[in-house]
């Protein structure tokens, strides 16, 4: 087997979304744990300036406890190496995760158990269902008074209109909360309140009929979870992992990633059945990740990252072949051939330059202005990638300047918006004034 196919069959990348607040960042971390990428999570939100979460990188995110932009961050776990892209669920920075989701090859959808099915999380799953890709339900805050489980999937599978194969059930919830039957592995993981933060080992049965489980959980919750895994399987189909792959068939699971629980549970599901990096359809034909040749494709550009450093970063996703540093490639749109000697990849911690990424990647390239949102960037072929999409206004706002000795000030960040994709700016022909778009009602 080839170098370049080991390591796209060592690649994960996905997506996490929902509404706000249900815990993507939270679960980020938690699973940058899992892959000992960071000895400890920041506390999201509880520590607002001081100690934000690990991928909440921007002062703004820090302060408000809240994502706004789409974090790449990167950890390796049993021999894979995962890409994570924890997006933003608030409506007014939907646009940086709508572009997120054409860089994934699959996405897991985070539920609060006491919300349900949320405004953000519809929309953004419609999307992920019209791409067909594939979806894993991760439903946190177990730890708190929350839905009824079956109830919850039914509210997915009508309100998401997913068809959904749970793969652990919560034993009790909130106050009763006991732990998690794996139906994915067939064990039980107790969650022990005084071992919070803390991952034990989970108890493993031969089967559901064994009484061992009545004195764990006691004799009611072993009655009621064999009840229930009878529904389970009685109602919902068996997980078929062809169905996921075509974007059929949701697994379900159940957790709490404040308190790890579930985690792991998930991640070794993840593991064993989200797909590697896919084809991409191009304007003139099927780009496949083993195509020795590099592709890629921009989709997002973000200013001012590193508040010491004043450039913008692309953040392009590889299709095929290896991206070298110091190569020549050739960004389609403009005809021109570009090298880049410090490309970065992204890890849990830290950026880092790399002297080679592959497909499923992503790599940060420092950029003076050549690069939009969308840009192809090939060892030389005319492709360029569809479905980045750029979006057309749907709420428009004058600018004034209340105060001209601030002119310039102004000016540059009005380029900021429009070089990151996050808004459009107009000039209207008869009186030169200025008006700023964009798709959501979004307060800038
Ligand atoms: N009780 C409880 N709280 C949780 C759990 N997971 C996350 N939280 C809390 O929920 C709040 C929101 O978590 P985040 O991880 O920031 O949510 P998010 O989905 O990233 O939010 P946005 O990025 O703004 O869309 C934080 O206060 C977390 O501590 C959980 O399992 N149980
Ligand atoms: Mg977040």
């Amino acid at each position: 087997m080839s170098d370049l196919i080991k390591e796209i069959e060592k690649r994960k990348t996905f997506g996490i979304i929902s509404h706000p607040d249900a815990g993507k960042t939270t679960l980020t971390e938690k699973l940058l744990l899992f892959g000992g990428a960071i000895q400890e999570a920041g506390a999201v939100k509880s520590n607002k300036i001081k100690k934000g979460a690990t991928s909440d990188f921007m002062e703004i995110e820090r302060q408000r406890g809240i994502s706004v932009a789409t974090s790449v961050l990167a950890f390796e776990y049993r021999d894979h190496k995962i890409n994570i892209l924890d997006t933003p669920g608030h409506k007014d920075f939907a646009e940086d995760t709508y572009r997120t989701l054409t860089a994934v090859d699959s996405v897991i959808v985070v539920i609060d158990v006491a919300k349900g099915v949320e405004e953000q999380t519809e929309k953004l799953v419609q999307v992920c269902r019209m791409r067909n890709i594939p979806m894993l339900v991760f439903i946190n805050k177990l730890d708190r008074e929350g839905k009824d489980a079956f109830d919850l999937l039914d509210e997915v599978e009508q309100k998401l209109g997913l068809t959904v194969c749970p793969l652990s059930l919560p034993i009790g919830m909130g106050a009763d909360f006991q732990g998690i039957y794996n139906i994915w592995e067939d064990n039980i993981q107790l969650f022990l309140e005084e071992k919070k933060q803390k991952v034990g080992e989970a108890i493993k049965f031969d089967d559901i009929n064994d009484p061992s489980i009545d004195e764990v959980i006691g004799e009611k919750a072993a009655k009621n979870l064999r009840e229930e895994l009878d529904l389970v399987q009685s109602v919902y189909p068996e997980f078929n992992r062809e169905d996921y792959m075509k974007g059929d068939l949701q697994p379900v699971f159940f957790g709490s990633a404040l308190n790890n629980f579930g985690v792991r549970e998930l991640l070794n599901a993840f593991i064993d059945i989200a797909p590697m990096p896919q084809p991409k359809e191009s304007d003139t034909r099927l780009v496949k990740p083993e195509e020795t040749t590099f592709t890629g494709f921009v989709f997002k550009i973000h200013a001012n990252m590193d508040p010491k450093h004043r450039d913008r970063l692309a953040f392009v996703k590889i299709v095929s072949g290896v991206f070298k540093r110091n190569e020549n490639y050739l960004l389609v749109r403009e005809g021109k051939k570009m090298k880049f000697s410090s490309p970065n990849a992204f890890f849990a911690d830290k950026k880092e330059v790399v002297d080679e990424s592959f497909p499923g990647d992503i790599v940060g390239l420092h950029d003076t202005g050549s690069f939009r949102i969308g840009d192809t960037l090939t060892g030389g072929e005319k492709l360029s990638f569809k479905g980045v999409p750029s979006f057309s206004p749907e709420h428009f706002r004058y600018i004034n300047n209340n105060d001209p000795l601030k002119a310039k000030q102004l000016a540059k960040g009005i380029d900021q918006l429009m070089d990151e994709g996050v808004a459009q700016l107009f000039t209207l022909e008869m009186n030169n004034r200025k008006i700023i778009g964009n798709c959501w009602c979004a307060s800038i």
